[in-house]
């Protein structure tokens, strides 16, 4: 009896373990699947954010006329990710599917400082 419910959970368990490829990355066990950073005047926080790969990161306006450009300074887009031209409101959303440290700006705010970074963890 007892050996027929162990081979039972043993079964249940493999079932259920969720299968990893490069490609579809899911998120960790007990992890959101979205993880929110507010877009307000004229900040992105939390500023740097740490997430694990497979997890999306939605940027929400609160206020003012912002944008999410990815790229290490505020001249250069890297074309990692773009929300668009600054809009006063809305969300964006980006999934990252790999490891990695991803700088991005505000346009128009830049040069104020309006900076963020998503640290993506293997
Ligand atoms: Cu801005």
């Amino acid at each position: 009896m007892n050996k027929m419910l162990l081979g039972l959970s043993a079964t249940l368990a493999f079932a259920l373990t969720p299968a990893c490829t490069a490609d579809d990355e899911a998120p960790p066990d007990g992890a959101a699947d979205v993880v929110n950073v507010d877009v307000t005047s004229n900040q992105f926080s939390p500023a740097s954010l740490k997430i694990k790969v497979g997890q999306t990161v939605r940027w929400t306006w609160g206020g003012g006329t912002h944008n999410v450009v990815s790229g290490p300074d505020c001249n250069t887009e890297d074309g990692n990710f773009k929300s668009g031209a600054p809009v006063g409101g809305g969300t964006f959303d980006k999934k990252f599917e790999t490891a990695g440290t991803f700088p991005y700006y505000c346009q128009p705010h830049c040069a104020m400082g309006m900076k963020g970074e998503i640290v993506v963890e293997p």
